[in-house]
């Protein structure tokens, strides 16, 4: 605390106690300490991610029947354990020991040899041991409730995984897309593709790629994509193209999107393209594809991300001619829940850290987390971090719900605008709140073999992967447009029943659904204003990151009220909500974010003293 600023003068902004001031004697054993090297700062101490975490197995345990819970809460123990012990040091040798390509053998054959570190297989054998993917799959579990068992298990993961959990996204959506589509039933590849992709025995278990970026556009698939196919017969064809950001290429197999021609013709635009099953490697070589070079990325360095020329890839065309984009979106939308399972998951692991940090560190005369200043800057970052962590069960309670076949109408409508929501919100929120949680260890954030940078590195990424904040944006304006505006209906009738809630609440909650209630009336009073306007829907466009962060901030808070509202509820779950609805505020919508006037505005501003003949 600080000194009583009155009786001893000092500064308000000195920290320092006055009683580190007095004068204290050394003997020259002390000081000579200095020669043998006493230097050393305590290292902050990982907890196990399950036991330590303040709200997921309280969350966790209202959201799953208590039979169901003890098994889940069995499992995810003794994974924390294993995280601590053995997982996490895994992860960090991955990280020292990038990938590599070796693209020529010393004669000059063309051998294209992908080097990865003993770690990350170790890594990806451990994955399915667990059962990562199989959990999510697994028929002999309740389907409602396995991927809450699951997406919980890959969020203790992720930070632990040397980004093995990227691999693991995309198995998880290529399984998901070969189950969605019923692609086992009418072709045997996939039927093997989808037990390998889910299947536990490290020795048999698959990974998937994820093949969509090109050169011409990686949010922009239909305009920019360059990949030919060139049937061979029925189903058959061979793929030329090159793919320009292609994830963990040390995949088993891979879905991918090409143009087929059709007697010499081929369609442009998104319509124009089909989704592709192929395998990377066919005995043991590879498949009419080259790896060009690795990527030299700012972060997921453990990753093996690289260019592929397709040079006559083998692949089976899986869906109906022009309904790649689609048939693909499966994938898109399970990477989307995995991505903002990652983007929290850091926030939870500089959170924890800080945190353990903060009770061994010294400054001024105190441990760190006696400093209010401090202090206020880790209950900030614990309180985004819950938020994030219900926003994203949240949508994954919602998938349960959806592949056990017991979601109603609404919930099915939510789960649809959630994921772009969740993915988005979480991607934004947490590349500031990391930056903060580094800085919480001063210079030692920003010092390489702590392993904290990385963090920061790693997460800047969940922002752009899997579709961009304002990608992401227009697929919440897709989902309006698809629905009618009825999914944004069953978003404002959730927020409300959350809110009525509150209301039976203390005063405390009460506000804080006082809060909620006027943030959503603004974001629907503002909507309801733009649908009036005469360049409606274009209008919507503008303002389609205002929407969809605003409805992010109202349902992560709305959450928080809810996890609040429960009869099990402790003080801070809602001093939590308060905080977040009220201290903040939800709605950041006007109509000011659908004005068209504002572009000449923001043309003007953005390129003022730019070379003008250039536009
Ligand atoms: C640890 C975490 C790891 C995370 C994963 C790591 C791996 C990372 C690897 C990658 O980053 S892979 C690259 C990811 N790329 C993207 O996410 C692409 C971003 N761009 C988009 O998402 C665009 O919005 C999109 C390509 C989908 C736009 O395509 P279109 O064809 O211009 O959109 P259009 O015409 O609106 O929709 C075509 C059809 O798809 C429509 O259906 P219908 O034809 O039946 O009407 C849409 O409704 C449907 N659709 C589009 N998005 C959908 C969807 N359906 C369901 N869900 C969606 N999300």
């Amino acid at each position: 605390m600080i000194a009583n600023k009155t009786t001893t003068n000092v500064p308000i902004y000195r920290l320092r106690n006055i009683i580190c001031s007095t004068s204290t004697r050394m003997s020259s054993s002390d000081y000579k300490h200095a020669k043998t090297g006493k230097f050393t700062q305590p290292a902050p101490v990982l907890e196990n991610p399950f036991t330590s975490d303040p709200i997921l197995s309280r969350a966790l345990k209202r959201l799953i029947p208590q039979q169901e819970f003890v098994k889940v809460s069995t499992d995810l123990t003794k994974f924390g354990e294993r995280i601590v012990n053995e997982i996490d040091q895994l992860g960090h040798e991955a990280e020292i020991q990038p990938p590599q390509i070796q693209q020529f053998d010393a004669w000059g054959n063309r051998i294209d040899k992908l080097i990865v570190a003993p770690a990350w297989n170790r890594l990806k054998e451990i994955s399915a041991e667990e059962g990562l993917i199989s959990i999510g799959y697994d028929k002999s579990t309740d389907p409602e409730y396995r991927r809450l068992h699951q997406m919980s298990k890959l969020y203790m993961f992720h930070p632990a995984s040397g980004l093995v959990t990227c691999p693991l996204a995309m198995t998880d959506g290529a399984a998901k897309t070969i189950d969605e589509l019923k692609l086992g039933e009418k072709f045997p590849e996939c039927k093997e593709a989808f037990e390998r992709l889910t299947s536990r025995d490290p020795q048999n278990a698959w990974t998937s790629g994820q093949w969509m970026t090109e050169k011409g556009g990686g949010s922009d698939v239909g305009g920019g994509t360059d990949t030919y196919a060139e049937k061979v017969d029925g189903s058959n064809y061979t793929l030329h193209g090159y793919k320009w950001f292609s994830s963990a290429i040390d995949a088993d197999m891979s879905l991918t999107l090409a143009r087929s021609i059709e007697n010499g013709q081929v369609q442009t635009g998104s319509r124009g393209l089909s989704l592709f099953y192929l395998r990377v490697r066919n005995n043991g070589q590879l498949n009419g594809l080259q790896m060009m070079r690795l990527k030299n990325k700012l972060g997921t360095r453990q990753l093996p991300t690289a260019e592929l020329l397709l040079d006559g890839v083998k692949a089976i065309k899986v869906s109906e001619e022009g309904r790649g984009v689609p048939s693909i979106a499966n994938m898109l939308n399970i990477t989307r829940v995995h991505n903002a399972i990652a983007s929290v998951a850091g926030m939870r692991r500089i959170v924890s850290l800080a945190r353990d940090y903060s009770t061994r560190r010294i400054a001024f005369g105190n441990t760190l987390y006696k400093w209010p200043l401090h202090l206020k800057v880790l209950a900030d970052l614990e309180i985004k971090t819950r938020a994030g962590l219900l926003l994203t069960l949240e949508s994954t309670r919602l998938l349960g719900k959806q592949e056990g076949g017991r979601s109603s109408e609404q919930e099915s409508l939510l789960l649809r605008l959630i994921t772009p929501i969740a993915k988005l919100h979480t991607g934004k929120v947490c590349v500031p709140a990391i930056s903060e949680g580094i800085e919480c260890f001063g210079g030692q954030g920003y010092i390489e073999d702590t392993g904290l940078p990385g963090i920061l590195r790693d997460t800047q990424v969940t922002a752009i992967w899997e579709g961009t904040t304002n990608v992401l944006s227009l697929d919440v304006l897709r989902v309006f447009a698809t629905t009618k505006f009825a999914a944004a209906k069953a978003f404002a009738d959730r927020i409300k029943e959350i809110i009525s809630k509150a209301k039976n609440g203390d005063e405390k909650l009460q506000k804080t659904g006082e809060a909620l209630e006027n943030a959503l009336n603004q974001l629907l009073g503002t909507l309801k204003t733009a649908q009036k306007s005469s360049d409606f829907p274009q209008n919507l466009q503008r303002g389609a990151r205002d929407i969809s962060m605003t409805m992010g901030n109202i349902y992560s808070g709305a959450l928080l009220t809810e996890f609040a509202a429960h009869p099990d509820a402790f003080d801070n779950d809602r001093e939590v909500a308060y905080r977040y609805c009220v201290n903040q505020k939800l709605a950041t919508i006007s109509l000011n974010s659908f004005d068209s006037s504002n572009d000449s505005i923001d043309k003007s501003i953005v390129f003022e003293n730019y070379k003008a003949s250039k536009l």
